[in-house]
């Protein structure tokens, strides 16, 4: 899976300061100082978190969907995923997510996948969570699977806070983890380190996933980044700015989830309890075997917040 030919990372911003991630799993067995270090960066980094195996698997379920579609190029193990550039560009832009990087038939058949939604329910993170927000936590059920490809309608992901798209409490935290291994070069994830310290900020359109760009003082420049291994995981703060690195490899697919959790008792926007996309709960279950990671929220009295709308239409930020 090492990809063969490197070339330099990208930048947007040639002032850019770019470190690496702090390890933070030293933390792990001290909440204090886990809660401290989350709120000054914003982020947390785990080096060797999950058990590879599950993700492995999802890997392959993912690249299986993908070579019955014929996007693989011939020639290659499945699990390299490695892309047939003309196969992936035949799909017609109007039946692409290119939030996604797949088409919108495919991404529905990974939303049916089971482990892809029992991933989130790993004890591990679950008890990261309890620690990070001192109680009992809840993954939002809408997991977002990333196939990023390069097709002609996908760009890397724009600088981002989530919030702007969840919305509910500004204390939810989005946990990004590639499936398979995922230097810098193929398109990982990097964040602003300290960035959660601002609260929602103004937004302009822009390409990729999510469709608006965080608007950026020239003095927001402290962006961290890492090579990730199959099992590191990256968290962060709904408020916290992130953004995908481009990819220097056009036929590898980037596979990568994104989950998101938050404490029980805060509010929680209904969205987050549907679907990532236009599909229904009962639809992708069928065939499933653990009722537990099904229909799990409604165990609980969640508080349900209203969208605001206005967050959207903050065009303008004064940088000071
Ligand atoms: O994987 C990506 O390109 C985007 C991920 C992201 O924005 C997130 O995890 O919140
Ligand atoms: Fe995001």
């Amino acid at each position: 899976m090492t990809p063969s030919s490197v070339v330099d990372v990208p930048s947007a911003n040639s002032l850019e300061k770019r470190s690496l991630f702090f390890d933070a799993t030293p933390l792990l067995d001290d909440p204090a100082a886990l809660r401290n270090r989350a709120e000054q960066d914003g982020y947390l980094f785990f080096k060797h978190f999950l058990p590879t195996e599950p993700l492995l698997e999802l890997r392959r379920q993912m690249l299986e969907i993908c070579a019955q579609r014929g996007w693989l190029a011939p020639g290659h193990d499945l699990t390299e995923g490695v892309i047939d550039e003309a196969a992936i560009n035949q799909v017609p832009p109007e039946q692409m997510r290119s939030d996604i990087g797949v088409s919108n038939e495919a991404y529905h058949a990974v939303q049916k996948l089971e482990l892809f939604h029992t991933i989130p329910h790993h004890p591990k993170l679950l008890s990261l969570y309890r620690n990070l927000f001192g109680k009992e936590v809840i993954p939002h059920p809408r997991h977002i699977a990333r196939m990023i490809t390069c097709h002609r309608t996908v760009s890397p992901t724009p600088p981002h806070q989530d919030f702007i798209h969840i919305q509910g409490t500004p204390k939810t935290w989005t946990c990004w983890f590639p499936l398979g291994h995922c230097p810098r070069e193929m398109g990982s994830l990097t964040v602003l380190r300290g960035s959660n310290h601002n609260g929602a900020v103004s937004v302009k359109p822009a390409k990729g996933a999510g469709d608006l760009a965080t608007i950026l003082c020239p003095h927001e420049i402290d962006w961290v980044e890492g090579d990730f291994e199959l099992g590191d995981i990256l968290t962060f703060n709904s408020c916290t700015v992130h953004r995908a690195l481009r990819s220097q490899h056009r036929n590898r697919i980037r596979l990568s989830c994104d989950i998101r959790f938050q404490a029980l008792d805060e509010e929680i926007h209904e969205a987050s309890l549907k679907p990532h996309g236009e599909y229904a709960w009962d639809d992708l279950y069928q065939g499933w075997k653990n009722p537990e990671v099904q229909y799990y929220w409604k165990n609980h009295e969640l508080r349900l917040s209203a969208w605001q709308e206005k967050i959207h239409w903050q065009k303008e930020r004064m940088c000071t």
